[in-house]
């Protein structure tokens, strides 16, 4: 071969490279990350120094990334929290915030030091991300949430997720940096009425004991929630069942109590009852136990559009909840984007930061569509108003992981969160061979139709102007607007060569299962 062959060919090499390193995207996206131009040779064994317990998160994700440990090494990674003795010359690099970590990478060695232990963890699943580059470079990141609370609800009506489902969520949840699960199914006859008071038959006891465990291993709260107020009576007989209820989800493991109030009538609603009941639980159960999360309540009048500030039901519960108790909100309406003045209006009323339960991508009021689309239209700089951030997904689990890994970029770092590129990489990080494909079946798959809340999407970005000038042409002046035509038709070509590709692709079984009726 000579050189004239030769040339073209490595120019093609450089840029294919060129292209990998442009698409890489750490995800969530980092406070602060500096990377030199070199990258390190990774030895095949390192020396691992951390005072962390062996069956942490951090340490139980690094042996599974870098198994190759040996004391004689002189490649060493160093992991830990602040109070490490071995990281005390990385101390001061340690951001204060809860989650935060600092990760350096340099060729004498990695150095991962997290503000606490899921700041560890934290900076482990970064590391994690960066060895998917071809090779890892010479970096310090130091990074930490804007958001104390990110995760997910399962909160809507309809097929609650499959176990498998549920498993592959609190992976993700970890890989992305979430560190919340809210369970409360509404169709679960033992989250909700009637059988809210009962605990769990044995199998399904089984499965939520596996799913806690899960949920430990990436460092996310599994919260349990009940759905007791259509039929709950005020008294200490019903008080009691759902102690006793608590206990049993306690034995399985579960170490954080939710109870949610929506979508009821009648006694149930009353707040002074229920902020009596949720203190009486905080002071028997959470403050007994020691070591469960603060509780978490939805209120009856969980958005602006549903409440009566003169019948006072949340200035009530924001008087009387214990200060630590927290309490959700949906915005202006059951299906809002937040912003600063969603926040001004709440938090003076409930006497606390919200705790945001954001109802996208949920789609069980639009059952026939799927919701695929960018997310967008959060505030920017609104953090500091909301004590976490949780969002409420459709029952195609596999399917919402496209708007749960913006929600997690979001949450994690809102002044940096670019929505388009945010979209891109969750799909990108769904179907690695098959992005493009995907990309256009969810490009056209993200507007909601006309719905009871008023909540929609864009929809067919690209195309959407061709098709208004296809469709103004044709009811105003009776033509076809020739080129306007010829984008939506080579557009349509586009969906149909997609979609038989994703038809065939082996690549997300689960996602293919879920997205194939469309
Ligand atoms: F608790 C809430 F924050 C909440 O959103 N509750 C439900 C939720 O389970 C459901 O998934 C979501 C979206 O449909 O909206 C709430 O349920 C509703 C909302 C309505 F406007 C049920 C009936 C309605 F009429």
């Amino acid at each position: 071969m000579n050189k004239f062959f030769l040339l073209p060919s490595l120019a093609g090499l450089l840029a294919i490279g060129n292209a990998q390193a442009q698409q890489f995207r750490l995800n969530p996206f980092p406070q602060t990350y500096v990377t030199q131009q070199d990258s390190i040779d990774l030895p095949h064994s390192y020396r691992l120094q951390s005072s962390l317990p062996d069956d942490t998160p951090a340490r139980t994700l690094l042996r599974t990334l870098l198994p190759g440990t040996d004391d004689a090494a002189s490649f060493t990674i160093l992991v830990g929290t602040r109070d490490d003795k071995a990281l005390r010359p990385w101390r001061k690099h340690i951001p204060e915030r809860a989650d935060g970590y600092y990760l350096e990478i340099s060729p004498e060695g990695i150095v991962i030091a997290g503000a606490d232990e899921r700041g560890a963890y934290y900076g482990v699943q970064t590391l994690s991300q960066l060895l998917t580059l071809p090779r890892l470079p010479q970096a310090e990141v130091t990074d930490y949430p804007d958001v104390p609370f990110r995760g997910v609800v399962e909160g809507f009506y309809g097929t609650p997720w499959s176990h498998e489902a549920r498993l592959s969520q609190l992976d993700f949840y970890g890989r992305n940096k979430m560190n919340v699960y809210l369970y409360g199914p509404k169709d679960d006859p033992y989250h909700s009425t009637p059988h809210w008071r009962e605990p769990y038959p044995a199998e399904e006891a089984a499965r939520l004991r596996e799913l806690v465990e899960r949920a430990r291993q990436n460092d996310v709260i599994f919260y349990w929630a009940a759905h007791p107020g259509q039929d709950i009576r005020w008294n200490d007989e019903d008080r009691n069942h759902l102690l006793h209820k608590f206990e049993s989800m306690y034995e399985l493991g579960v170490r954080g109590f939710a109870v949610f109030f929506d979508d009821i009538s009648g006694e149930g609603t009353r707040a002074e009852r229920q902020a009596e009941l949720l203190n009486w639980l905080d002071d028997r159960f959470v403050k007994a136990k020691g070591d469960v999360a603060p509780l978490i309540v939805c209120p009856t009048e969980y958005n602006k559009a549903w409440s009566n500030p003169e019948g006072g039901y949340l200035t009530t519960l924001g008087r009387k909840l214990h200060e630590g108790i927290r309490i959700m909100w949906t915005g202006n309406g059951v299906v809002a984007n937040i912003d600063q003045a969603t926040l001004d209006f709440i938090n003076p009323l409930i006497r606390r930061k919200a705790y945001v339960w954001w109802n996208f991508p949920v789609s069980d009021y639009v059952q026939n569509r799927l919701l695929l689309g960018p997310v967008y239209g959060n505030g920017l700089d609104i953090a500091d108003g909301m004590a976490g951030f949780v969002s409420n997904p459709m029952e195609h689990a596999e399917a919402s992981k496209i708007a749960l890994a913006s929600v997690a970029d979001y949450t994690w770092n809102m002044s940096a969160y670019d929505s388009q590129a945010s979209w891109q990489a969750a799909i990108r990080s769904l179907m690695p061979v098959h992005f493009r494909e995907l990309a256009v079946f969810a490009a056209h798959s993200s507007d909601l139709g006309k719905n009871n809340h008023g909540f929609r999407r864009e929809e067919s970005v690209d195309v959407e102007p061709s098709v208004k000038a296809l469709l103004a042409a044709w009811n105003e002046e009776g033509r076809i607007d020739g080129k306007a035509f010829e984008k939506v038709r080579r557009e349509c070509g586009r969906i149909i060569a997609a979609s038989d590709i994703l038809y065939a692709s082996h690549e997300n079984p689960a996602l293919i299962a879920e997205i194939r009726p469309w």
